[in-house]
């Protein structure tokens, strides 16, 4: 299991959101604009934003516009097409929130989420984002490494998964009203302890400098830069410590197209179609320019490879 700690920042040395948003704004030229913050804007949102300071592992592409980051999503509790999240989610609540910790630790805790994220270590982070799909997205998530958290719990020797699971509310999410259940409910993932424990492992509750859109998963989401973009499960409400490898949502529903381990991986192609190349999302449109090919691990092999030393990631997918 990774043992990695950062140093954690006195309060001095913590960037206020202001800096480095400005820093990040001029990295990012016209990218943030007021527009560009649409449908689905917190209205919870701290006065003064996210206080973070920037993470290691920083990407060096520049970051999608944030206008493609909040209308471009999949977030199928709101429906299926990219702009749905945006349309759908303006009524659903994400304060108050609740996060339960439990299972095989020895310290199992149901936190309030904002008590949660004033007592973690808190980050900016910019990855690189590739969905299964073949498209690719570059974001500035604020949040905090999972492995903290799970430390804190204590995971028991006989731990070898970490289940997650997202809110039901039918009332608030349309996409989880019969005639239009498409997924089973809740929507479920799971990562190895160690993958959980990786350093780059993320629990985000913010994007931007600002609490997290709801269509991007508010209040809190999975983030695992080096998997395809479904690992990252949206609006978790339960996490859970277990011995046996979990289900996971989209493995269930098609279990040929959708492993367990799901690593980007440009050489091992989808069946329906291929992993080797991926449009760019906010770059270029869809006339040349927008796409590049895709990297083993999306390029983040240097941190995570030796957690698969030894097996076939063909079967393994
Ligand atoms: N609960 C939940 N989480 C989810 C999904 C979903 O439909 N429901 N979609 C996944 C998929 S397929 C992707 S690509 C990412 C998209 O995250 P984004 O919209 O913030 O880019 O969320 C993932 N997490
Ligand atoms: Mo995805």
């Amino acid at each position: 299991m990774a043992r990695w700690s950062y140093p954690r920042p006195s309060p001095g040395e913590i960037t206020p959101r202001s800096v480095w948003l400005g820093r990040r704004q001029m990295l990012a030229g016209a990218a943030v604009t007021a527009a560009g913050w649409g449908a689905g804007r917190a209205s919870h949102a701290y006065g003064a934003g996210l206080h973070t300071r920037p993470g290691p592992f920083q990407a060096t592409e520049k970051p999608t516009p944030l206008t493609d980051v909040t209308h471009y999503n999949n977030f199928y509790e709101f429906g299926l097409d990219k702009s749905d999240p945006a349309t759908y989610s303006a009524a659903f609540q994400p304060r108050p929130w609740t996060l339960s910790v439990e299972g095989l630790v020895a310290h199992p805790r149901v936190w309030d989420l904002d008590q949660l994220i004033a007592s973690m270590p808190m980050e900016e982070r910019l990855y690189r984002m590739r969905c299964v799909e073949a498209w690719s997205m570059v974001i500035p998530w604020d949040g905090f490494a999972l492995s903290e958290l799970l430390r804190q719990a204590e995971p028991l020797g006989n731990a070898r998964y970490v289940s997650f699971e997202s809110v039901v509310r039918p009332d608030q999410m349309p996409g989880q009203r019969s005639g239009l259940d498409t997924l089973s409910w809740p929507y479920v993932e799971g990562l190895r302890l160690d993958e959980a424990m990786n350093p780059l492992t993320i629990l985000a509750v913010g994007l931007y400098g600002e609490m997290l859109p709801n269509q991007n998963g508010a209040p809190v989401r999975l983030v695992v830069p080096w998997k395809y973009g479904f690992k990252g499960i949206k609006s978790i409400t339960r996490i859970r410590l277990v011995a046996d490898m979990p289900p996971t949502t989209w493995n269930r529903m098609s279990p040929d197209e959708y492993g367990f381990y799901a690593n980007v991986n440009p050489e091992v192609d989808h069946p329906r179609w291929s992993q080797s190349s991926e449009r760019v999302i906010g770059a270029g449109g869809f006339f040349g320019g927008g796409r590049k090919k895709t990297l083993m691990f999306n390029g983040y092999g240097e941190q995570v490879a030796s957690m698969y030393a030894g097996m076939d990631l063909r079967t393994s997918y």
